[in-house]
């Protein structure tokens, strides 16, 4: 029996309840009729949690039974979850089970499932696309295993005070923390700083020896993460740092209590926070701290509790292939050589040809602004261990390098990992492009910039590293649980089995024509516009007018992505209804909602944040625009509100300057959700444009080639505001502080950078935006031909699952196989 299959809780309503009381009693210690909804959710959680507990206790036996397989380590500093209870329940299928034993004791299972506050332990993208990647994983049944940071504060609470942008901590555990399993027992020591010793050992071979100058314990959390219908539950681990003992024994000894207490704090600072910056990295030294922590206790359990005790680690390529998300965890191809060479003592030259072979590397950005990069005299101090061992890994590198281009010095300057100005510091782009196996942009034309320029000499000098997985994201989340009416409708049409095989929405393609079709789909966008007006009524007050095109740009505040554009989109709105110069009741009646965050260190970002604000109070406001334009800008924009708000969305606002948004992935949510796309030729817009075809696709603006040569060419702003009297109208509304009670301080260094500056070319694109907008308007008005091309958006974006990602990295990235 100890080795025999896990027992499960019963899939009956009886069971269930039984299992409910019985984590409302023992659990939470308290009987049901004098419990609260917090209580009641917290046991429900736990509930659920026993029963995927005992999935993933049969995925992990079924795994260890097997022949050893080769696994993949999702390394990511960032898991942008959202709410677990839903994606828990509807993967196990224990939705209506739960919902009729709620029932039986009285409770109302929505009550409950608003009581969780979702992990956002992550920026945006990036994140948000990690834990995309995991589902997805699960969903193939892929042996893998992710690891993260467990912060303690995850992105901030959005909070607006006079239009400006205040932010506040996200306690997200300060309710409990009911899907983590800790394991205090299993303690990883992870250390820091101190200095190296080089010594030379018994066979006279001279080494290098780490003497840390202080540590930190990493604790284990495990989330489990359901795969779709197929009883696999992977595993997400995060770690939490903790001070270690003897640590403290030492100054405890000292007999300085207070000064124990405050070394016991500077250690859990480590896992304290979320950075919120999510593209000018701050070369903080916490930062640095962080993501060594994490990538430690990672390859350290990996080794010691994956691995069988005893393995051979010359064989480390044939079992695991590490994932960089980014640069964030790319101190781990150092520290993977630390272990080999001065832990495993390995020959430098065997153990460089093992640590190749273990990591592949993502990149996700294009802004040069946006490579971390690591002082030199930080990562010594920090490090020096592995400073050393980046030393080594660059002099080689550099030999190579000077054999393949002789005399071409400057080639090797531009190349090498560490940079000498303006400040010697260790380029981690060029550390992980270096180490790995291969290198992945996240969307075509992302992944051919990355060749023909961030990384152009290394892809000359190694063409077959470098290669593209087009990002996706997960039908689960984004289709089935955030847009039930749209499923329903899905699956009375085409059948079951789309929700995992979502090439099959294709078939949808035939009802683009059937008028009873384009009814029904018409009727869910009403349902779920319906949905979203409750939920902002009741989450901000804000009250939206009914009947109007849903225009929706959601995504991180910043200056690529283009909220300025769409600003004086509105303004010219506005302007062509109160001017009179257009009828009213011969526009389109409009709702523009925006959501974003801006760093809290960003100015100008939070400049057009307060500047949205402002625009929205006016607007909403002026009696001659009432019932034709509308602007809502719900604070705290996260993946629960997404969840909400993506389903309901007629148009879809994707507007970056070409070459700047590496993929979007919201720009998939939309599409699937049935909303059109207005947006320009970026990221992964390019590839959705080609798959739904231009005639159900508003694109507009400037492509890459074009920003490049207008940019060569010298930009110069201020002639398209002189030269274009619509553009000139709306700045000057702005400028003359007509959204601003007449301040014309406060918007004035806003206009004042758009004028002289306007780094994304903001100005340049607005014609050609206004006349896309114009075009959607028109074909808004036919509702029959737009219900065709949004259905037709659904149909073809299938590729845009994140199974079909996960499955890319899998045949083309890591070879490894999958149970499924
Ligand atoms: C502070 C340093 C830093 C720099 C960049 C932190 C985080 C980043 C991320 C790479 C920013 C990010 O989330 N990038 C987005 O990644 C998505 C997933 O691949 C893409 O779809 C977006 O286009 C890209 O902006």
């Amino acid at each position: 029996l100890a080795r025999g299959p896990v027992i499960s809780p019963p899939h009956t309503v009886e069971g269930f309840v039984k299992a409910f009381l019985h984590e409302l009693n023992f659990g939470q210690g308290v009987p049901l009729a004098t419990s609260s909804q917090t209580d009641q959710y917290l046991a429900l959680a736990r509930t659920v949690r026993s029963y995927l507990m005992a999935r993933w206790l049969e995925t992990a036996r079924k795994r260890r039974a097997s022949q050893p397989q080769k696994m993949v380590g999702y390394l990511s500093a960032e898991y942008l979850l959202g709410r677990q209870l839903d994606n828990a329940l509807s993967a196990t299928e224990l939705r209506e089970v739960a919902t009729d034993a709620m029932k039986a004791c009285g409770i109302d299972i929505e009550d409950l499932r608003a009581q969780e506050v979702e992990p956002g332990l992550g920026n945006g993208g990036l994140g948000r696309l990690a834990a995309c990647f995991i589902d997805s994983l699960a969903t193939l049944g892929a042996p893998s295993i992710a690891y993260g940071i467990r912060y303690e504060f995850g992105i901030f609470r959005q909070t607006f005070v006079d239009g400006r942008q205040v932010e506040q901590p996200d306690a997200w555990l300060s309710s409990g923390d009911p899907w983590g399993v800790p394991h205090p027992e299993l303690e990883v020591p992870v250390n820091f700083g101190g200095h190296t010793e080089r010594y030379v050992g018994e066979d006279g071979r001279e080494r290098s020896r780490w003497v840390p100058g202080w540590g930190v314990i990493g604790l284990r959390y495990n989330y489990m993460v359901p795969g779709y219908h197929n009883g696999v539950v992977n595993t997400l681990r995060l770690w939490r740092a903790r001070a270690t003992n003897a640590f403290d024994l030492h100054i405890f000894n000292a007999g300085d209590y207070a000064e124990a207490v405050r070394a016991q704090t500077f250690a859990e600072n480590i896992s304290k926070v979320l950075y919120p910056e999510d593209s000018t990295p701050q070369g903080k030294e916490l930062r640095l701290q962080q993501q060594y922590f994490f990538v430690a206790c990672s390859i350290k359990d990996f080794l010691t509790h994956t691995m069988p005790k005893g393995f051979d680690v010359r064989e480390l390529p044939e079992r695991i292939i590490f994932q960089l998300n980014d640069t964030h965890p790319v101190i781990a191809i150092p520290e993977l050589m630390r272990i080999l060479v001065d832990e495993h003592d390995l020959e430098w030259d065997q153990a460089w040809g093992i640590t190749k072979q273990c990591f592949a590397y993502t990149c996700h950005t294009l802004l040069p602004e946006a490579l971390e990069v690591w002082p030199v005299s930080l990562m010594e101090r920090l490090l020096p261990r592995h400073m050393e061992i980046i030393y080594r890994i660059n002099e080689e590198f550099l030999d190579d390098l000077r054999e393949a281009y002789p005399g071409d010095e400057l080639r090797v300057r531009r190349m090498s990992i560490i940079a000498d100005h303006p400040e010697r510091s260790v380029r981690m782009a060029h550390l992980a492009t270096v180490g790995s196996v291969k290198v992945n942009g996240v969307a075509a034309l992302h992944s051919q910039l990355l060749k023909d320029k961030v990384l152009n000499d290394f892809s000359e000098l190694w063409p077959d590293r470098f290669t593209n997985v087009t990002n996706g994201v997960t039908p689960r989340r984004f289709i089935r649980q955030s847009n039930p009416a749209l499923t329903g409708l899905i699956t009375e049409t085409i059948g079951k089995g789309w929700v995992s095989d979502l090439d099959r929405l294709a078939e949808l393609q035939a009802y683009s024509d059937d008028p009873e079709f384009r009814e029904k789909f018409r009727a869910v966008k009403a349902a779920n516009k319906e949905r979203i007006t409750d939920v902002l009524a009741k989450r901000d007050g804000i009250q939206l007018p009914q009947g109007h095109m849903l225009d929706v740009m959601v995504k991180r505040l910043h200056e690529y992505k283009r909220q300025s554009l769409k600003m004086l989109h509105i303004v010219t709105l506005y302007d062509r209804l109160i001017s009179g110069e257009v009828d009213p009741a011969s526009v389109t009646p409009r709702t523009v909602v925006f959501g974003a965050k801006a760093a809290p260190g960003y100015h100008m970002a939070k400049e057009t944040i307060f500047l949205i604000n402002s625009i929205a109070k006016t607007v909403n406001a002026d009696p001659r625009v009432q019932g034709r334009l509308f602007v809502a800008f719900p604070p705290n924009y996260n993946v629960t509100l997404a969840e909400k708000l993506i389903p309901a969305a007629d148009l879809s606002e994707q507007i970056s300057l070409a070459g700047k948004e590496a993929s979007g992935t919201g720009n998939m949510k939309f599409a699937l959700n049935g909303a059109l796309t207005i947006g320009t030729d970026d990221g992964a817009n390019v590839e959705i444009r080609e798959l739904v075809g231009d005639e159900n696709f508003f694109l507009f603006g400037m492509d890459e080639p074009a920003v490049a040569e207008l940019q060569a060419r010298g930009y110069r702003p201020g002639d398209y505001y002189e030269s274009d009297a619509n553009l000139k109208r709306a700045i000057d509304l702005i400028a003359s502080g007509h959204f601003t009670d007449g301040n014309r301080d406060a918007v004035s260094a806003f206009v004042g950078d758009l004028l002289s500056n306007d780094r994304f070319l903001a100005l340049a694109d607005y014609a050609s935006y206004l006349e896309a907008q114009d075009r959607v308007e028109a074909a808004y008005a036919d509702q029959e031909e737009w219900s065709r091309k949004a259905i037709l958006n659904v149909a073809r974006t299938g590729f845009f699952s994140s199974d079909r990602s996960m499955r890319d990295y899998i045949d083309r990235i890591w070879h490894i196989k999958t149970n499924a």
